[in-house]
């Protein structure tokens, strides 16, 4: 553990203080850490990139299905999606405010956001092209995100762990909506079929992607996973995800798209191609095919809303104000 420690926070072994040594006894007997408890300022910082990244992802997630909300097929189909769509909003905001116990503002955090010095999920720079993607975003999208989300529910910090219980309960309903949709489709007529099969062609790599790069490129999960910031590698959950959804993929009578999948007996999982790692790594770099856009979206809605942001800071004002008048 010290050993990951020191290389995070560049300190040497003899460097680390008295703090850092009861800090991670306390992270190592399973305890929460809550906000005005003393942290190493590398634990802040990481928890403010992964949070904030976290909510972010939630935000910028509402763009590729709120795409589809005014076509939705049924107005059942549409109640549902509003629904989902809503929910994410509320994910972002629990994670804002959990990022904000931190000593960081919701303002800074989205200014960062605006000037690509944060980050967000990778997936939200593909485009949904078809109802069935809608399908395919609640299966394999939230699918995903709950295979990670869930142990982050025993994460060591209290305001994030607490976030992600309540996140989690609403993400497997996404998840089962998202399936709904796919035996709809695969149970349809046979260009329904073709359009889940597609779906599932074109979303497959990407969502393998949402979990990191491979472990031996991933600079954060030793230190991270000391910390129990996080709770598994980025291979591990990979790994599961995979696991988990060739059997639905199965059930559904579709197909995913890789040729080398095979069930491996000796380690009690399937076999399975790598993402393109370049893709990926051109994809968080801004070069993605929907960044642009995501990003403008957000960044005009930010725009749009600045009238909104100054109302309510003159009525809070012009109320304070009146409080005032009325004390005195
Ligand atoms: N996309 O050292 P690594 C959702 C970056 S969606 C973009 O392994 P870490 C939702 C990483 O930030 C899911 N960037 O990083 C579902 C780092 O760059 P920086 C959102 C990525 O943090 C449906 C670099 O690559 N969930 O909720 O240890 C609808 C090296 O990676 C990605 C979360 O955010 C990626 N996929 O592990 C709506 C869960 N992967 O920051 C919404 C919480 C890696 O040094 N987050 N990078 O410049 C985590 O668990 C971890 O942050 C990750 C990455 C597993 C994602």
């Amino acid at each position: 553990m010290y050993a990951q420690l020191v290389k995070s926070e560049g300190k040497s072994k003899a460097e680390l203080t008295p703090e850092d040594h009861a800090f991670q006894a306390r992270i190592d007997a399973g305890e929460k850490i809550e906000p005005k408890e003393w942290m190493p300022e590398g634990y802040r910082k990481t928890l403010i990139r992964q949070i904030g990244q976290h909510a972010h992802s939630e935000i910028v997630g509402q763009l590729p299905e709120g795409n589809w909300i005014t076509r939705a097929p049924t107005l059942e189909r549409k109640q549902i999606l509003l629904a989902k769509v809503q929910d994410e909003a509320g994910h972002g905001l629990y994670l804002y405010c959990a990022a904000e116990t931190l000593g960081v503002s919701r303002d800074e955090l989205l200014e960062k956001l605006h000037s690509g010095d944060m980050k967000y999920s990778s997936i939200f720079n593909y485009p949904t092209l078809t109802w069935a993607d809608m399908g395919a975003v609640g299966w394999l999208v939230d699918g995903a995100a709950i295979m990670n989300q869930v142990p982050l529910q025993r994460t060591s910090y209290g305001p994030y762990s607490r976030a992600m219980i309540r996140i989690c309960k609403e993400e497997s309903f996404h998840q089962r909506q998202g399936y709904a949709i796919m035996m709809k489709m695969a149970n349809g007529t046979p260009e329904q079929k073709q359009m889940a099969q597609d779906a599932l062609n074109r979303l497959w790599y990407p969502s393998l992607m949402m979990f990191g790069p491979s472990d031996k490129d991933s600079v954060h999960s030793v230190q991270s996973m000391a910390w129990k910031i996080k709770m598994n590698t980025n291979d591990e959950l990979r790994q599961k995800f995979v696991d988990q959804t060739v059997p639905q993929a199965e059930y559904l009578g579709l197909t995913v798209p890789d040729p080398n999948l095979k069930w491996n007996e000796e380690k009690g999982g399937y076999d399975f191609s790598e993402p393109d790692w370049d893709e990926f790594f051109n994809v968080i770099k801004g070069n993605g095919p929907c960044n642009k856009e995501r990003l403008g979206a957000r960044v005009k809605a930010w725009d749009d809303g600045a009238w909104y942001r100054e109302a309510m800071v003159a009525h809070a004002k012009k109320k304070a104000a009146r409080r005032t008048v009325a004390a005195e």
